[in-house]
């Protein structure tokens, strides 16, 4: 079995968007590509069935504290791993609870060492390191695997953030150490990807993508946006970002966005992104489509009995109406909230793959430009 690789196939020629082939032991991906996001190996509300067949999602992301803290490593090491316990066979990535320590767990305590918190669950108290982190994630069997980072709150103070980022470093040694001197577990290759963090100061983020190069890893994510930052701000750091950071190797967005975030952080050069967006937005009655954004609950769809998207070519998108939606939700019918994830991931993986297209055809810029305003339509 091999390493992750990846294929550049087309670069934009009007912008820095590029078109490409992830190759991993569970298949390949094509980018720009949308990973929904599966926090407790599950996407919300969503079978591995809809994901394949209505979603056309090509690789899906699975949180390392919610799983470790639930069903714990046991449960899924007997398993054979993520995979064979969820029944998803296509490439999994795992967030290595860098972030979710720090946005979920009650008390927490940074040292050199790693994070002690308290498991929002039962309240027992854990520590994260980055060795355990790389176990934990080897037990948990993603195919890509993410550093343990410490992703500074938006609005960080420069003393704050160049510290935070020299620790970050440190644990990424750490992490790189640990991770090469322990074995693929399930006889498929696993990957790393290191974190640019350094919060909204372009001298720590330009240090911290180079630090992160250094360690030629498959490939590179970014992190620390969309914390709360103004969207221009979010938008100079990731251009900033993606001008540091090797074009060789795939670049990832953690947590990133809206529709028009996506397309224009393509537009520098990212190629992978993932966020709850399109779930917990659908949960709660917003839905995207190829015609703008639909607040499901206003009384102006309650007799509207088309389907909720005819632009798209998911089933659910195309059998269900609107009314019938709007219905499913504000009764808090179960199948509601089945209907309008489904739906918003199917948006958010045609938005990609239309951007890909565009990219290969040569009109990407052109393309986005056009349909940005028509996206952030209020409907
Ligand atoms: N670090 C990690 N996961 C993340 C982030 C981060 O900075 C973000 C920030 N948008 C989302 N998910 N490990």
């Amino acid at each position: 079995m091999a390493a992750l690789s990846f294929q550049l196939q087309h670069n934009d020629t009007g912008s820095k968007a590029r078109a490409g082939l992830i190759t991993t032991d569970h298949g390949q991906i094509e980018t720009p590509i949308f990973m929904p996001v599966g926090t407790v190996g599950s996407v919300k509300a969503v079978s591995q069935q809809l994901l394949n067949s209505d979603v056309k999602a090509q690789i899906i992301l699975g949180n390392t504290y919610h799983l470790y803290l639930r069903p714990g490593l046991e449960v899924l090491e007997k398993a054979g791993g993520l995979h064979r316990f969820n029944g998803w066979h296509k490439p999994i990535l795992t967030d290595s609870g860098g972030y979710q320590v720090f946005s979920l767990a009650g008390t927490r305590k940074i040292k050199e060492e790693g994070v002690t918190f308290q498991s929002h669950i039962d309240g027992s108290k854990h520590l994260f390191t980055p060795e355990g982190v790389m176990d934990i994630q080897r037990t948990i069997g993603g195919d890509i695997i993410m550093a343990f980072d410490e992703c500074p709150p938006g609005g960080s103070e420069y003393s704050y953030a160049r510290k935070s980022l020299e620790l970050t470093h440190r644990w990424l040694d750490r992490c790189v150490e640990r991770f090469n001197s322990t074995p693929d577990k399930y006889g498929y290759t696993q990957n790393l990807f290191p974190i640019v963090q350094g919060a909204m100061y372009k001298d720590l983020r330009k240090q911290s993508c180079e630090y992160i190069a250094s360690k030629n890893a498959t490939g590179n994510a970014i992190g620390g946006l969309s914390v709360g930052e103004p969207e221009p701000v979010m938008y100079e750091i990731c251009d900033w970002c993606c001008d540091h950071l090797p074009a060789e190797k795939p670049r990832y967005l953690m947590g990133v966005g809206t529709p028009w975030n996506i397309l224009e952080c393509i537009g520098m050069g990212i190629d992978m992104f993932d966020c709850v967006m399109p779930t917990r937005n659908g949960r709660n009655a917003m839905l995207f489509t190829t015609r703008g954004v639909i607040n499901i609950d206003n009384k102006k769809w309650e007799f509207d009995y088309s389907p909720i998207d005819e632009g798209l070519d998911s089933e659910i998108s195309n059998y269900y109406s609107k009314a019938y939606l709007r219905h499913l939700l504000k009764s808090k019918e179960i199948l509601g909230l089945t209907i309008a994830s489904t739906h918003n991931l199917a948006f958010y993986l045609w938005l990609v793959k239309q951007a890909r297209e565009h990219i290969i055809a040569g009109d990407f810029e052109s393309w986005k430009n056009n349909i940005i305003p028509v996206l952030k339509q209020r409907l």
